[in-house]
């Protein structure tokens, strides 16, 4: 305790405790060993640190009355499940999921044809893929803000990216990256790099983590030295892979520019090794700089190559084809050892790398690295105005747009306020500024952070959530498998005030917040969006055309149309239903039991599913989403004649 009251009067300048694990291959042992630590140091907040306990009058602005409203919307990545989470804030109540890549079974996600045609099928009309590991999701911009069109998600394991409509809260499509693997980074851009007038989201950017044999088709299996890694680009609008680029190292996250006119990702293992101990062998890695008109103009130009089926245009940016800055697509801006995070400040100005192996944030101004790429710049690394300790485990910073910067600390378990333009004053040379304002310690292992509006030109510093990795000992025990800890933290002063925990389902990553007035959602689909929609129930019934059998229904409280439908045993039914209810939450279900499906109908929405009548009998077709006084007698008959 008094040696870490010590160090507290330190901070400023350096890092006390922290500074013995100052080297990084120190710290990377740590980093190895922080994970099986049952009990990190927790001990009461000492001077230099915000209390841990929530003020009274802070801690009530996440207690909302009965029937009040959240005042921000967060999207969070759903982690294993596949799905995005949307959460009211300051509340932290989760309030909905949105699936995406893996089958949902309150929505019939992955079992109705229309979320098949979403997801992929193989040829016999399978789903491709259950799985899904999805990291980060961020919205479209249009003036540095939220407009509210769409959000995408990654799914590392098959490297899918999933666009969600925000209108209706639903994804609309999912496309797979061609030769990449580990699909981690994913940012859309903010602006056109050339055309002004498009001041709107227009792409999305993808850095891959896992290099491979390119193509990766059993050549080049014992060649590491050929792996690769790329950095994709794909079409906001008609989610198709526009280009990539061939890069050296891994791409970890990404970060876009208010300006449109750069793209980031910072990079790990430029050694290019494939075992564990070759990543980090070298000092210094890079933040990879992504000059976005010329590398358009390259594949404009037809200075691209593709890999094996893919047509994707691929141009080249290693760093040895890249050294020409009058040429160069990619600039390789030096940062410490196995970064982690790069993150965009609100006021346009800098990317923020965090140093994970190394205790420091690395400052990278950006209209130095266009001066470079304009060849006013002699010296790359010149483009980095500030390196300094904040912490061991700097992983993710966010901002209040008061000039602050919030990063967590892995292994330190606390988020760290600092100031940026006192970082920059001290790494000039002022040892007297005192960048370091505000330490908290978080419960426990913090990752991923974000505030409100953070990753806008409207960040407006109210709160910060922090994704706590590990809870411990923060909730009632359920076993083994803990849940993680979603923290929210009062910003709006000169200390973090800590006001809540909350527990959620493994693990979510990353999410963005913003303000509840940048959506307008709909409530009511438009019939008109679905082109197998029964818009009258007088339509409905069986129809047969040899073995295929179509079966039309509408729903309408308390009953579907049809009070009974017959097919014969070895049909192939495909099922359409219509929800006619026009009103509000009026939802309704579809289960056939011994069938296995289950579906809901939202107000004016359409779904269709198709199986084998292969089992004769009676069998009830009910409603599963409660609707009306009569839910349980909203029945109707399927009967299979053998
Ligand atoms: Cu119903």
């Amino acid at each position: 305790m008094s040696q870490k009251k010590d160090d507290m009067s330190t901070e400023a300048v350096g890092l006390g405790r922290r500074r013995f694990l100052n080297t990084a291959a120190l710290t990377g042992l740590t980093l190895g060993v922080a994970a099986c630590n049952d009990k990190p140091e927790t001990a009461p907040a000492a001077s230099g640190t915000s209390a841990a306990a929530p003020a009274a009058h802070a801690s009530s602005a996440t207690h909302l009355k009965p029937g009040e409203l959240d005042t921000y919307y967060g999207i969070w990545s759903g982690g294993h499940t596949g799905d995005m989470r949307i959460l009211g804030l300051p509340s932290g109540r989760e309030i909905h999921r949105i699936p995406c890549f893996v089958p949902d079974a309150l929505v019939g996600w992955g079992l109705t044809n229309e979320s098949k045609a979403v997801m992929g099928t193989k040829p016999d009309g399978s789903l491709r893929y259950t799985v899904a590991d999805t990291h980060h999701t961020h919205a479209s911009y249009k003036d540095g803000n939220y407009d509210g069109r769409y959000a995408w998600i990654n799914d590392k394991i098959n490297s899918r990216i999933a666009r969600v409509r925000l209108d209706y809260f639903v994804c609309d499509k999912i496309t797979e990256l061609p030769n990449v693997q580990g699909f981690h980074g994913i940012f859309p851009d903010k602006a056109d790099p050339v055309d002004p007038a498009i001041n709107y989201t227009t792409r999305v950017f993808c850095g891959a983590e896992f290099a491979i044999p390119l193509p990766n088709n059993g050549g080049d299996i014992n060649n590491p030295e050929k792996y690769r890694s790329m950095f994709t680009c794909v079409d906001a609008e008609s989610m198709e892979v526009r280009w990539q680029v061939l890069i050296d190292g891994n791409c970890d996250l990404t970060a876009t520019s208010y300006d449109g006119k750069l793209a980031a990702t910072n990079q790990y293992n430029i050694e290019n090794g494939v075992h564990y101990e070759d990543m980090m062998s070298s000092e210094r890695d890079a933040c990879l700089f992504f000059n976005i008109a010329r590398i358009e103009e390259a594949v404009k130009a037809g200075k691209f190559t593709t890999v094996g089926t893919s047509k994707v245009p691929v141009v080249d940016g290693t760093r040895e084809n890249n050294k020409d800055p009058k040429t160069a697509l990619v600039a390789y801006v030096s940062v410490p050892k196995n970064p982690h995070g790069v993150n965009a400040s609100p006021d346009a100005k800098y990317f923020i790398c965090a140093g994970k192996l190394s205790p420091t944030a690395t400052v990278i101004e950006l209209s130095k690295v266009l001066d470079w790429f304009d060849g006013k710049l002699a010296e790359l690394d010149k483009a980095i105005v500030a390196e300094v300790e904040i912490g061991l485990g700097p992983l993710h910073t966010a901002f209040d747009g008061r000039g602050n910067a919030y990063t967590t600390l892995f292994l330190d378990s606390q988020v760290v306020k600092w100031n940026v333009d006192a970082a920059i004053k001290f790494h000039a040379g002022d040892k007297s500024a005192k960048y370091v304002v505000d330490r908290l310690d978080v419960h426990y292992q913090p990752g991923h952070i974000n505030a409100s509006q953070s990753e806008t030109r409207m960040a407006d510093g109210k709160y910060l959530a922090v994704g706590c990795k590990f809870s411990k000992d923060r909730f009632l025990p359920v076993g083994p498998l803990h849940p993680e800890n979603e923290q929210i933290i009062d910003i709006s002063g000169d200390k973090m005030v800590l006001l809540a925990d909350h527990p959620v389902r493994g693990e979510p990553h990353d999410f963005i917040i913003f303000k509840r007035d940048l959506l307008k959602p709909k409530q009511v689909y438009d019939i008109n969006d679905f082109p197998l929609a029964i818009k009258d129930s007088k339509e409905s019934g069986v129809t047969r055309n040899g073995k295929k059998v179509m079966v039309k229904i509408t729903s309408q409280a308390p009953a579907f149309s049809l009070r009974e439908f017959t097919v014969k045993k070895g049909d192939e039914v495909t099922l359409i239903l219509t929800n006619l209810d026009k009103i509000e939450d009026l939802t309704h279900g579809f289960a056939i039991p011994k069938y296995n499906v289950n579906f809901i109908v939202n107000p004016l929405e359409t779904k269709s599913v198709t199986f084998i009548a292969d089992q004769p009998g009676v069998f009830w077709c009910y409603c599963t989403h409660f609707c009306h006084a009569l839910h349980l007698e909203m029945r109707t008959r399927m009967i299979v004649e053998a």
